[in-house]
């Protein structure tokens, strides 16, 4: 795996003076993600904040090749682009590997984009998917999406006297994925970066589809101090919310043990998406919380081979 020292020697193929927003962790994945490619790479990019922010016409922040595709369509773009390069390759028009890596928000993934994606990684293209998932569609106002935690206050799930946030779990999306049997999938977070750099050449390098779900926090629809981004993916992590794990050739591997599994609430209460958790009626959607993270852990715990199934 690339070393700090050497990645801080390489190019950083996004450039600064774009505009997400200060602290936003999105940006901080896709640098690590590019410093980790060892081939050239052309990037395609769903509608949201990452497209948003770093293709504002006349100006790009992209050093590499990329393309904007609408919304829904991502994985159905990059996967045309991979077609023409393997066509190309064997009629000796193109000698360089290249790599190929999809990014979407979970907006674009999660929900619009999941039969482009599913299309994708059933047709077998040799191509990484990156969903940045920060659980909600941000760079619109704040939608709920299907990754938004059961709970969160959003401009469509507002906290107010009848309702208390989303009323919806959290859809499995990687548990999805991993049901399309490609070669390689995970979960990772910016905050413990040599794992997820160690995921990225995994990826790049398995002889067919790849995915990546990677938490991405984002201070304006969550509602912490954009100083604490880092911190609050990495408490995600340390609370079982967000657990790094990988699933090579259907086979789980846990990649990442917190020492001590903190409580949820360490998770949610520097959150203003969650403030109402904390009165006496959202005790309860607090409880539910902590309820389904357990079960998802235990349940990850016994797919990784950590726990027996008998000692349960
Ligand atoms: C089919 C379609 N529906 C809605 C929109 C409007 N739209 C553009 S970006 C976006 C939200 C994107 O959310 P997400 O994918 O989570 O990315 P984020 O903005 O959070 O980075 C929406 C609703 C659109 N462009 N196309």
């Amino acid at each position: 795996m690339i070393s700090l020292k050497e990645s801080s020697k390489k190019e950083d193929l996004l450039a600064g003076g774009h505009r997400a927003c200060a602290g936003c962790a999105m940006t901080v994945i896709v640098r690590q993600i590019l410093l980790a490619a060892k081939e050239p790479v052309v990037v395609g990019c769903a509608t949201g904040c990452l497209e948003v922010t770093t293709t504002i016409f006349p100006y790009t922040a992209w050093k590499t090749p990329f393309v904007h595709s609408a919304f829904e369509n991502v994985a159905a773009t990059v996967s045309g682009i991979e077609s023409a390069y393997r066509a190309l390759k064997k009629r000796g028009k193109v000698t360089k590997d290249i790599k190929f890596i999809a990014f979407g928000g979970d907006g674009g993934t999660y929900d619009i984009g999941i039969q482009a994606l599913s299309g994708a990684l059933e047709r077998g293209h040799n191509m990484l998917y990156v969903c940045y998932d920060n659980q909600a569609y941000m760079n619109t106002g704040t939608q709920r999406s299907g990754s938004t935690p059961i709970g969160a206050h959003t401009s469509t799930t507002p906290k107010g006297d009848v309702i208390m946030g989303k009323q919806q779990h959290r859809k499995d999306l990687t548990g999805i994925v991993a049901a399309h049997n490609i070669p390689y999938v995970a979960q990772a977070s910016p905050s413990n970066w040599q794992d997820l750099m160690k995921k990225v050449e995994k990826a790049l390098s398995a002889n067919g589809p790849s995915f990546m779900n990677i938490v991405s926090s984002c201070h304006n629809g969550w509602k912490f101090p954009a100083e604490l981004s880092i911190e609050m993916c990495k408490l995600a992590v340390e609370t079982c919310y967000w657990p790094l794990f990988e699933i090579e050739e259907g086979t789980y591997k846990l990649t990442h043990k917190p020492r001590i599994k903190r409580p949820i609430e360490d998770w949610v209460k520097p959150q203003g998406r969650f403030a109402h958790l904390f009165t006496p009626e959202g005790k309860q959607l607090l409880e539910r919380l902590q309820k389904d993270v357990d079960k998802a852990w235990d349940n990850l715990l016994i797919r990784c081979g950590e726990v027996e199934l008998a000692a349960k």
